[in-house]
């Protein structure tokens, strides 16, 4: 399958792919039952930034991190962004959080109450700023907004609080900067949740105006559902705006990427590769899309499983470009399903890691980043360094 061609091809674009990481995936996370203290765990965004510049030095594909606020915040945006580009890094997408605070407990733009609604509102003015001091290329926006009981509240109204608010935010971006809108289906709200599915996001993003768009984060759907066909569709509308990446066998679990459905990952990356081959509307968003991975490190040491994550990504990404796309479309044509069939899982069956390795070598990266970082000793050296004070977590 792979010829001198396909490993130019792939490579040019792999030197394009970035992956973008979560500030908080290098804190200490857990579930309601507990939070795990690692060792070595960052004390404060900055640490946060060491770790991700880390991860960064070992792939040379993580260039960019997601801040959260206010888990990241810091008195000088403008010294943290300094400080993350002396790392070679840049600030990705600003995360607001309106599910924290005791006055959201019956949502935030979509709270009945107008004082709670304007009080997110500024929540969401501050993250502009922020974007703005930190270079950031969007806001991001999940809400955790919904209801617990049939009856709590009016779907319909919350609807329309919500498309208000969005449209607001909007004409309040920072130039440059995106609206990217998260939906999810249920969790902390365990009834209805306002932005449930990618429909409501899209409609909410159209709503909003030009610059919103719609994140899809590969833990928010429900079982069974063919998550590729929305990415299809997204691009196929030009409103596909960044993935969240990770993965996950029940729930919302923010599982490393590709660790219990590889094959999906790479039917997500198939729908990015064929689009942007395109020179229509699908193109230029498949080549406009953000790579950020959401993960929560409960368990396992923080710094590897982002090496892996970016690894993975990497993987299935090359996987997705050596679809025999010639072959592919005249099966498709010609109705010959197994034939189309085919011409996917022999690109997902090709063993990329080779081609990635020399790929690596070429820019005088370890072939293997995951290894060279356990065996550098830098993981025993951050847990000794680390040993004082209070380390990072989702509060
Ligand atoms: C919500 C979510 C969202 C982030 C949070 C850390 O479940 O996916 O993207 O704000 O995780
Ligand atoms: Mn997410």
């Amino acid at each position: 399958m792979s010829n001198d061609f396909d490993e130019a091809r792939v490579g040019a674009s792999l030197d394009a792919l970035v992956a973008e990481l979560p500030s908080w995936g290098f804190s200490n996370t857990g579930t309601r039952f507990r939070v795990f203290p690692q060792p070595g765990t960052p004390r404060d965004t900055w640490e946060k930034l060491d770790d991700a510049a880390t991860v960064h030095r070992y792939t040379g594909a993580a260039p960019l991190i997601s801040l959260h606020i206010p888990w990241d915040t810091v008195d000088d945006w403008g010294a943290l962004r300094a400080g993350a580009e002396e790392r070679g890094l840049h600030i990705g997408a600003i995360n607001s959080n309106t599910f924290q605070d005791e006055d959201y407990r019956l949502g935030s733009l979509a709270h009945p109450d107008g004082a709670v609604r304007a009080k997110a509102m500024r929540h969401m003015e501050e993250c502009c700023a922020i974007a703005s001091a930190t270079g950031a290329h969007a806001l991001k926006v999940w809400l955790g907004d919904g209801t617990n009981y049939p009856g709590q509240d009016d779907f319909r109204a919350r609807k329309r609080r919500l498309q208000d608010a969005l449209r607001a935010v909007h004409d309040r971006l920072p130039g440059g900067v995106r609206l990217l809108i998260e939906y999810k289906p249920y969790e902390p709200a365990l009834y209805h949740t306002d932005i449930q599915d990618w429909g409501m996001a899209l409609l909410l993003a159209r709503h909003a105006g030009e610059h919103a768009r719609v994140v899809v984060d590969l833990g928010h759907h429900a079982h069974g559902v063919n998550i590729e066909q929305i990415v299809a569709i997204l691009l196929d509308e030009g409103m596909l705006g960044a993935f969240d990446l990770n993965d996950r066998k029940y729930g919302d679990d923010d599982l490393m990427l590709g660790s219990i459905n590889p094959y999906q990952l790479f039917l997500i990356f198939n729908e990015l590769a064929a689009a942007a081959a395109a020179g229509d509307t699908a193109g230029t968003c498949a080549r406009a899309v953000a790579y950020m991975v959401d993960q929560a490190h409960n368990i396992e040491p923080k710094i590897p499983a982002m090496i892996r994550t970016v690894m993975t990504l990497q993987e299935h990404w090359a996987k997705a470009l050596l679809v025999d796309r010639a072959a592919l479309c005249a099966a498709q044509r010609s109705g010959d399903i197994v034939g189309a069939n085919t011409a996917l899982k022999d690109a997902y069956d090709t063993d990329v890691r080779p081609l990635i390795a020399r790929w690596r070598a070429a820019r005088g990266l370890p072939e293997d980043p995951l290894r060279a970082y356990l065996d550098s000793g830098e993981a025993e050296a951050r847990a000794v360094a680390r040993r004082e004070g209070v380390p990072a977590g989702w509060s």
